[in-house]
């Protein structure tokens, strides 16, 4: 049984069904995904339906491309740009997408790897990492999850704290599983950057390289950091080769760290 984590999708279905060929997949093989499934490329809708219908086991966890889609069903007077998501919101079987989409975990942890989409906070354990997961996941899967989404964009809180409540907290929580890339010297979230360390201020650090980080026995895959692309360590992978700006889609098969890449075939829309 082999393991295959695949970074940020973004659309490009033919890209994907071309890689997903390439990895030859048996039946007792698992393919894992980093989330951002949808938006920039041309068809949000069929890499969906495809993951969906695989006949082996997936996990995939939610991005926040993924989560941003969730935000505007039933209210799409939020969309900025269109990227194949309102061919999505109005598929006939929206529904069916939309509710597969939001029981997807925001954190995977199974043996000696977790998978998220963009980080974890360098001081949370892994109970931690399942309890905070779960807690934003028990929301998304209420019925009333989409007053839920409603206040979930921000960027404050900056810097994480157990004993927030409420929005502030759940805000927060998201934003480190889905949005984090750079922490301040302190520990705070700071969203002004994108780029790569090797051109950031360096009163920054990544998540990762963070200096009050836990000692981990897990492995963290995660995607979100296209211009970091490809970077593999001891204690984490990152898989988001660019495939949303016409690059690279990248798997990595875990038990041996095999790398396969794609050169994106899709037209990425000029607008993304
Ligand atoms: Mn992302």
């Amino acid at each position: 049984m082999a393991i295959y984590v695949i970074g940020d999708v973004h659309g490009c279905i033919k890209t994907l069904i071309s890689l997903v060929d390439q990895l030859d997949l048996k039946k007792n093989d698992e393919l894992w995904f980093c989330g951002d499934l949808v938006n920039r490329g041309p068809d949000s809708t069929n890499c969906i339906r495809f993951i969906k219908a695989l006949k082996i086991k997936t996990v995939c966890v939610l991005g926040n491309h993924d989560l941003y889609l969730l935000s505007l069903v039933g209210d799409n007077s939020k969309m900025s740009g269109d990227c194949g998501i309102q061919a999505l919101l109005e598929a006939p079987d929206k529904n069916e997408l939309i509710e597969w989409l939001r029981h997807r975990p925001l954190a995977h942890v199974s043996g000696k790897y977790i998978l998220v989409h963009a980080g974890v906070y360098p001081t949370w354990d892994t109970a931690t990492i399942k309890e905070l997961a779960l807690e934003i996941e028990n929301d998304l899967q209420s019925a009333t999850w989409q007053r839920f989404m409603v206040n979930l964009w921000g960027n404050s809180p900056g810097i994480w704290n157990s004993e927030l409540e409420g929005k502030d907290r759940k805000r927060i929580i998201v934003n480190i599983f889905t949005r984090m890339r750079y922490l301040t010297p302190t520990g705070a979230l700071d969203f002004s950057f994108k780029n790569t360390p090797s051109v950031q201020a360096k009163t920054l650090v990544p998540w990762f390289c963070f200096s009050k980080t836990l000692r981990r026995k897990e492995r963290v895959l995660f995607g979100h950091w296209s211009s970091l692309g490809l970077l593999i360590r001891k204690e984490f992978v990152s898989l988001d080769t660019g495939c949303g700006r016409g690059e690279f889609l990248t798997a990595i098969r875990l038990s041996d760290s095999h790398v396969y890449s794609k050169k994106v075939i899709d037209d990425i829309p000029l607008t993304s």
